[in-house]
Parts: structure tokens; sequence; C-alpha cells
């Protein structure tokens, strides 16, 4: 399988407009304030909408920086999302099913320390710290596309590791056919928890060999900084080819079965949701169209990528089923 690898010296086309219209935009504010010395009232809001790129924003907890990942070990020729966006248009029921709530609710959750339970068909289960599940691994940047099954996208630039290296440590018995990743229940810390619109604890799952594939990661930041709370901190899976439910968030566990595992949406309503959830224009959803979808910040919609965009790569992992009916 091919892993495209654009090297920091080798920069993208859309990364040096973005780079320049942006440093353009900085210019621009910095005359503009010289000149109008407070005779702008509205200048602060003016700056705060242009400088989406600036990870130093004001209104939420902007993570540590991450130090000595490698970058852009993966990458796309898109432009990215603006952090903000990223981290104020969310889905995180623990904390709200509203989008822009989770980014508020979640500002105080602290997420250390934090332990990972690793369980099930493994020759080294246990229980680990999140420092000790990390330590042994390089960080990669990662920058994916990513699909929401409501139709929305973004593209947004992960930190983290790649889930094989991870399981490879615990070494998975030849029973281990699916892990399965289990997020924090505490509705004290996540207070959407208190209702019952999802069967908690969130769960998700994925094929062995799904996990065990290279564009799969465990991420532990975006941006560069450490993850933002209502992105799910300190840890959540990102799966580029599959719709955003898969991708679940503040893991806690991993187990590896030998049983399919029944996914949260997927128990919550099985003729919507399934197991693969893999992007796909050509199934709709039995409420709405999959053909498109709007890439935040953008005002057209465009079309849905098969696979988002990675068919090449993970088609293989798929080539004796019926994509229509596994959905
Ligand atoms: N634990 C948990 N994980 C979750 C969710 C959730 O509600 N709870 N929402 C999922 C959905 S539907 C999407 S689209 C993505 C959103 O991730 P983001 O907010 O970081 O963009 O997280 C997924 N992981
Ligand atoms: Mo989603």
């Amino acid at each position: 399988m091919l892993i495209k690898i654009h090297k920091k010296s080798d920069p993208l086309s859309s990364e040096i407009t973005n780079e320049s219209v942006y440093k353009a935009r900085r210019d621009f504010i910095r005359t503009s304030s010289t000149l109008a010395l407070g005779g702008l009232t509205g200048l602060g809001a003016l700056t705060a909408s242009l400088d989406t790129h600036a990870v130093t924003s004001q209104d939420t907890h902007p993570g540590k920086k991450l130090s000595n990942y490698k970058e852009k070990v993966r990458t796309v020729d898109e432009p990215l999302t603006p952090f903000k966006d990223v981290t104020h248009y969310n889905n995180f029921y623990e904390f709200s099913t509203d989008k822009e709530e989770p980014a508020i609710v979640a500002r105080d959750f602290n997420p250390h320390p934090w332990s990972i339970k690793v369980e099930g068909e493994v020759a080294k289960p246990g229980t680990y710290q999140l420092e000790d599940f990390i330590k042994p691994h390089t960080l990669e940047e990662r920058i994916y596309r990513f699909r929401c099954v409501e139709a929305w996208s973004m593209v947004i630039p992960w930190v983290g590791i790649p889930l094989a290296s991870i399981i490879k440590r615990f070494e998975p018995t030849s029973k281990a056919k699916f892990v399965e990743m289990v997020t924090l229940y505490d509705p004290q810390r996540m207070p959407g928890q208190k209702r019952a619109v999802l069967d908690w604890p969130y769960l998700e799952g994925l094929r062995m060999d799904e996990a065990m594939h290279p564009l799969t990661i465990l991420a532990v930041g975006l941006y560069g900084v450490e993850l933002p709370n209502q992105n799910g901190a300190p840890l959540r899976l990102v799966v580029p080819w599959k719709y955003g439910f898969k991708n679940i968030k503040s893991i806690v566990s991993l187990r590896f079965t030998e049983q399919e595992p029944i996914n949260t949406w997927q128990a919550t309503n099985s003729r919507e949701y399934g197991f693969y959830a893999n992007v796909n224009p050509e199934v709709d959803h039995p409420r709405w169209s999959q053909a498109r979808e709007r890439r935040i910040g953008e005002f057209l919609k465009r079309k849905t990528l098969k696979f988002n965009g990675y068919e090449e790569e993970v088609a293989p992992l798929y080539a004796s089923m019926d994509l229509r009916k596994f959905f």
C-alpha cells in the first residue's frame, strides 16, 4: 500500500497560497491598526475573524505545544480548515448534542491523569498511564480529510501515532479479529452523559486489518498542540476513510475480540448506521443523500469522494464485500 510522503522542503501549492494570504492579511491588519489608532471600534473583532489560522485562540484552552513530531508525514493538497472551526464545530455528545457547545462545556474537563486499559485477546494486557502508552512512539503529523455522516467535512492536521505500532506492542493473539474502543464514562465530568441520548459509554470498533492499516492513527493533538477537550482529549481515533462517528474520542480502553463489536450508533439505530461506515457517495443515508458534502468554510457543496479520497489505499480491504450491504 502506498503512503505518499511529502517532505517539509516540498510544500503544497495550496499551503503556499494560504500562507501568503495569511501574511498579507496580518500586514493589512497591522497597517490599518497603526493608521486608525482606535478610530475603528470593530478592529478587535475583525482581527479575530481573519486570524483563524493562529492557534493562540483566546476562547479555548490552547493546549500545550507538542514538540519533536515528524511534520507532514501524510498530507492532502487542499487548504486546512481553520483551527477555530475545527475546535468550535464539534460532535461530542458526552458534553452536548449542539455543535458549538462542546467547546464551552468541556472547557474545564481535565484529561490528566489518564489511563488506558488493554484487554481481551492479547499476550500483554494491562493498564497504562497515557504517558507510558505513548512514550515508545514517534509522533507524526497527518493531514487528513474528515467527513461526518451528516454531510459536512473538514481538513485537519492531526498529530498522532499509527495504531498499528501501538497494537503490535501488546501482541494480539490469533483470536483477535477486532479491536473495540470505549470512551470514558464519568457523568460528573461529562455532563452530557446524564441524559440518555446514547447508550453510554460510547463504543466503536475496527476490524483488525482496518486497525492495522497505515492510515489509521490514534491522535493526541491537532495543529501542533495537544488535543483540545472538545476534540477528544487526550486520545482519539482517526480513520480518515470512514464517517466521523467511527473516530471515537477520549479513549479509555482497547479490547481485542473475536466477535464484531456493536458500535454505539449501530446499537442506537441499526437501520441508519452500520459497523463499517466507509464514506461512500453511492450509498445514501436513509434520510439524506451522501453524494455531496459541505466543506466547512466553503459555500458550494463538493462531491463526496469514495472512501473519502483514500480509495486507492483502502479499497483492497473490502475487495470481497458488497459495499452497499455493509454500510
Ligand atoms: N465519544 C464520542 N466520540 C465521538 C463522538 C461523540 O459524540 N462521542 N462523535 C463522533 C462524530 S459523529 C464525529 S463527526 C466526530 C467529530 O469529531 P470533531 O468534533 O473532533 O470534529 O467525533 C466522533 N467521535
Ligand atoms: Mo459525525
